[in-house]
């Protein structure tokens, strides 16, 4: 099989850079390990950005987020029992975020794809991407248990952090940056109306909880647990229990029950590896760089690598011009490492460290006070919360 741009990974990045591709007149194939069901169940992100809603619209994939997306103008912080609301508007002349799961895009993703009669393989492993310092790089994968080879003319990694496209570069040609944390997010879905009309991020000295929401009848929430802890400890009286604790305000505030229908623990790491791009391999997306997800920022960081990266290739593919396919890694990973520091700002800022000195816990409340009383400091987290523009 042979193609323009071999994609591999139907995540958000690589199905949104073939959808983008296909307006542009070019053609790719995606390559995905996993079957259909999987990558639309697969319960990950929920806030969109300002900039990553205009991209999806502008696209002509933001219709049913239009009409089920819920937009939000603001968050809660809450802390020392009490609630502190930073606009996002005010402070970004006029910017906002859109509640609508990594669900949701990805199912509106495939059923455009599928619509255009766009080749996406589910079951499709790539094995290897060979050939990358030449014109003609390819992809070996398996499917429906024989191997075979996609030929490309340029291949991108899609394939998220554990990847076979990252490895794919020779050995000590990237440079990789890392952080990992003392800490894990055990995430919930439950059948309850949200308790609260904006998200809530919650900083107590037990740790930190968010409570977010994936439409008018349910609820999505999270707790900061220890990264080698177990969902085993976790039955539902006790999830509920702590998510009321950590909640705890002065207000008349309740937190609703409800069944809860789904639980998982996931560890954070901020990463990044550089340059993004090995000669006619390009990496995208969580493929390259992951952050802890208090920011919110992993999908909209997939999203505007892609979307660079589709202007890019239409540069190369109508005008033979590969200016800003030099330019991809340099400028992405500007981006990048804003998002990067702004989810490093978030994570220490609201999370417990069990290794933190009292003088810590003192820097860390005097900052959350400082950013709830101070124009200048809600509007900066504002303006990286709903995001810089994407292109
Ligand atoms: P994905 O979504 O991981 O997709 C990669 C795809 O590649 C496939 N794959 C392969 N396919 C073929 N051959 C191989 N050898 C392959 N190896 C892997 C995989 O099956 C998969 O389908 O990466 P992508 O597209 O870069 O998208 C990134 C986002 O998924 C991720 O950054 C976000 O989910 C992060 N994230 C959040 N981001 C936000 O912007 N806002 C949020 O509110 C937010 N909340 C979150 C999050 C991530 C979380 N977890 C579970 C890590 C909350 C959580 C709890
Ligand atoms: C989510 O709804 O899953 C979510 C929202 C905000 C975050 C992280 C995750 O910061």
């Amino acid at each position: 099989m042979r193609t323009r741009v071999g994609i591999i990974g139907a995540g958000p990045a690589g199905l949104l850079l073939s959808h983008l591709l296909h307006r542009q007149g070019i053609d790719s194939v995606v390559l995905e390990l996993r079957s259909r069901d999987y990558v639309e169940q697969r319960q990950r992100a929920g806030i969109l950005e300002h900039g990553t809603a205009e991209v999806l619209r502008a696209s002509g994939a933001g219709e049913r987020m239009d009409r089920q997306g819920l937009p939000h103008e603001g968050i809660e912080l809450r802390f020392d029992g009490r609630s502190h609301r930073i606009d996002l508007t005010a402070g970004t002349g006029g910017r906002s975020v859109m509640v609508y799961a990594q669900t949701e895009v990805v199912k509106d993703l495939i059923a455009l794809r599928e619509q255009a009669g766009g080749a996406v393989l589910f079951g499709a492993e790539a094995l290897s991407v060979d050939g990358v310092d030449t014109t003609a790089p390819s992809i070996r994968y398996r499917h429906g248990g024989a191997e075979r080879t996609l030929d490309c003319d340029i291949v991108v990694a899609c394939d998220g952090f554990h990847g076979i496209g990252r490895r794919s570069v020779p050995e000590g040609l990237l440079t990789v940056s890392e952080r990992t944390y003392p800490f894990a997010w055990l995430g919930i879905l439950a059948d309850v109306p949200p308790s609260c009309d904006e998200l809530v991020y919650a900083h107590h000295a037990r740790g930190f909880a968010l409570h977010s929401m994936r439409s008018p009848r349910v609820s999505r929430l999270y707790l900061q647990v220890d990264p080698a802890d177990s969902t085993d400890n976790w039955p539902d009286e006790r999830i509920w229990d702590e998510l009321d604790t950590r909640f705890t305000t002065d207000g008349a505030w309740r937190l609703g029950r409800g069944p809860i229908t789904e639980k998982g623990i996931t560890p954070m790491r901020s990463f990044v590896a550089e340059p993004m791009r090995h000669g006619r391999l390009f990496l995208a997306g969580d493929a390259a760089h992951i952050v802890p997800p208090t920011g919110a920022k992993g999908l909209n960081l997939a999203v505007a690598d892609v979307t660079l990266l589709a202007r890019a290739l239409a540069h190369w593919h109508i005008r033979q011009d590969e200016t800003l396919l030099d330019g991809y890694s340099e400028t992405a990973l500007r981006r990048v490492w804003r998002a990067e520091h702004f989810s490093y700002t978030m994570t220490s800022l609201l999370h417990t460290d069990p290794g933190a000195t009292d003088f810590d816990r003192r820097l860390q409340l005097s900052h959350l006070r400082y950013i709830a009383s101070s124009g200048a400091a809600s509007a900066s987290l504002a303006e990286n919360y709903a995001g810089l523009p994407v292109v």
